[in-house]
């Protein structure tokens, strides 16, 4: 599977639900991208243990997560899909990288201030460590492009920093990725305060919509969409932050664009554009929450993809590993 043409890496940490956010600003962008290059995708289980996890339902939302992965449209025939924690070169790779990276570096990475100003009482190596992990994901898969939003766009220089420096001190050992950031709905907000963005950690649960949330649901939750007072349909993201989010995500589920959409609902009311906006994540969703429910009945099925998807991610981390180990100076086993 992987040959002669780009590698694709991504991942998404196991927490919480994946949200709209995350397919919009993640997961369509990976579907689109695997029908072109060689594509790996994994779950980051290993990432979210920065943050305490409850081990049986940690568990059971990991497979949920793989299943969505499926349902949303990733073909195994088409892209290696696995759990980190299958694969032991990511944390052996994490600890290489780890002496090639310097503390202020991890401490200026503004996610490891959010994580930490919200988890005070457990500022732990792991959440320091996290972009390393993160960085040692896709380096091990020599990746020339990773899809992500752009929150990632931090951690995604440190990769490419850590590639270039240890390249040049030993010589070009791991190819220097690429973010990918698609054009629209780079960042979805949330429904219920659009100038924070969209988070599957949000508590509230009005302002994420899940891909795997009932009809009643979505449609409820963008009825409620928090908007203006200013009750003119056009795209400002400074000043309207709440239609404007609502028209990226009406654009990004239908594939039309701003402008049309905006040309159709001038002179109407947000209560036309939400129900409206709601109908079109609908339908978008629908197949893929069918899908679903289907897969998490077949876990014998799931657990064969992941095995086999681990077994080929397996044979390429070892690849780069064994010569990272080399060029350090480890004495071959
Ligand atoms: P958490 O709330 O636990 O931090 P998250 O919702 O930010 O989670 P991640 O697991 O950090 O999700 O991200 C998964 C992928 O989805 C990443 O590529 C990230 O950039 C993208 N992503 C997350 N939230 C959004 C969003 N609101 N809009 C667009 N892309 C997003
Ligand atoms: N940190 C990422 C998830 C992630 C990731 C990766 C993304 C873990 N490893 C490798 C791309 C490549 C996030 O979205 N929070």
């Amino acid at each position: 599977m992987i040959g002669d043409k780009k590698i694709v890496y991504s991942a998404v940490q196991p927490t919480g639900c994946i949200t709209l956010g995350n397919y919009i600003g993640a997961i369509q962008n990976w579907i689109k991208l695997s029908e072109e290059y060689d594509s790996i995708f994994a779950i980051a289980d290993l990432h979210a243990l920065t943050v305490r996890q409850n081990p049986a339902e940690y568990r059971k939302r990991a497979m949920s997560f793989f299943a969505q992965y499926l349902a949303c449209g990733l073909d195994p025939e088409k892209s290696i899909m696995y759990f980190q924690s299958h694969v032991p070169e990511h944390a052996e790779l994490t600890w290489i990288l780890n002496c090639f990276t310097y503390i202020g570096e991890a401490q200026r990475m503004t996610q490891f201030k959010d994580k930490s100003a919200k988890h005070a009482d457990n500022i732990n190596m792991g959440l320091l460590d996290y972009p390393v992990l993160m960085a040692s994901d896709i380096l091990l898969y020599q990746a020339d492009y990773v899809p992500v939003g752009v929150d990632q766009k931090q951690h995604l220089e440190l990769s490419r920093d850590l590639a270039v420096r240890f390249n040049n001190l030993y010589s070009p050992t791991f190819t220097v990725p690429e973010a990918y950031i698609g054009k629209q709905g780079a960042k979805i907000f949330s429904l219920q305060d659009p100038t924070k963005k969209m988070s599957k950690s949000d508590p509230d649960v009005n302002a994420t919509v899940s891909l795997i949330d009932t009809p009643d649901d979505i449609m409820r939750k963008f009825k409620r969409a928090v908007t203006d007072c200013d009750a003119t349909i056009r795209y400002d993201e400074e000043n309207k932050p709440g239609v404007s989010n609502l028209l990226t995500i009406f654009s990004a589920v239908t594939g039309r664009t701003i402008e049309d959409i905006v040309s159709e609902y001038e002179g109407k009311g947000y209560a036309q554009l939400k129900p409206a906006v709601g109908e079109a994540v609908v339908e978008k969703l629908r197949p893929i929450r069918e899908k679903y429910l289907d897969l998490l009945n077949n876990k014998d099925y799931l657990m064969s993809i992941a095995r086999s998807g681990a077994e080929k991610a397996h044979s390429i981390a070892r690849r780069t590993l064994a010569k990272v180990y080399k060029k350090v100076g480890l004495v071959e086993g």
